[in-house]
């Protein structure tokens, strides 16, 4: 199998079948599988999720019970997938699937790890108002100065990696934080960051999950991996 796609979710049921369609339009020709991971939402995307598994043996759904994750969910996807290569992807259409041939394909050139950006030439965050734009820039920076990393947009939910990369630094995930890239980038020795434009989608369907409880937890963890990186 080329690629699993895995998508986290919560509270996604309007736009699972959606994605889905778009992902088998994009994947077409390639062995590909794609899995939801939902987080037992009260909107029944797991329900969703599972009828569609039912119609179509690529499609596979995880119905996770006990604390919501997003990072572990997506840490649960990778590690159950069968592609040689693990895409994290966000179900709410925000992530435009047409790149993925193209972020495959950076990885079959000899990259290590492959985002989609928002913050390369080409790449934008959209109609995201001032503020939205300003809160994302502090982010990115506060990422970039405190871990050190060297990703244009470290913040992305939509990239792809080698799954015995992944397997590699597993055990050393913590899932607790929203950025999964991060926790996954910070833990790699020196990858190859390879990053591809594309311009973030508005949400159509749905609610958005950034609360402030989100953001204080991504403080903690930028604490966390910042201590990795000066081996405290
Ligand atoms: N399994 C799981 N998925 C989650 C959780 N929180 C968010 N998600 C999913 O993770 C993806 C990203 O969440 P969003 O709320 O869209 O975050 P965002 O894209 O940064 O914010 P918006 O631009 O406002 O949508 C979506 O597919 C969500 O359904 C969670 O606790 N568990
Ligand atoms: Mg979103």
């Amino acid at each position: 199998m080329n690629i699993s796609v895995v998508c986290p979710t919560l509270n996604e049921s309007q736009n699972v079948s959606r994605l889905i369609g778009e992902l088998k339009e994009v994947l077409q020709g390639m062995d590909y599988e794609i899995i939801i991971v939902d987080d037992d939402s009260p909107d029944r995307t797991w329900a969703v999720a599972e009828d569609l598994a039912k119609q179509n043996p690529r499609i596979r759904a995880v119905r996770r019970k006990g604390p919501r994750s997003l990072g572990w969910s997506v840490i649960e996807g990778f590690t159950i997938a069968r592609g040689e290569v693990v895409a994290c992807m966000d179900a709410d259409l925000q992530h435009d699937p047409a790149i993925l041939p193209r972020m495959l394909e950076a990885l079959s050139h000899g990259s290590d790890l492959v985002v989609g950006s928002r913050y390369v030439c080409g790449g934008s965050v959209g109609e995201w108002r001032w503020t939205r734009r300003s809160e994302s820039w502090l982010a990115t920076k506060l990422a970039q100065w405190v871990v050190g990393i060297r990703i244009c947009d470290p913040m992305s939910g939509y990239f792809l990696v080698r799954r015995t990369d992944f397997l590699h630094v597993r055990e050393r995930l913590n899932g607790q934080g929203f950025k999964i890239l991060l926790e996954i980038a910070a833990n790699m020795e020196c990858p190859q960051v390879h990053e591809i434009p594309y311009r973030f989608r508005n949400r159509i369907a749905g609610e958005t999950k950034l609360s402030r409880r989100v953001m204080f937890g991504y403080i903690s963890q930028l604490c966390r991996l910042s201590r990795l990186k000066t081996g405290k």
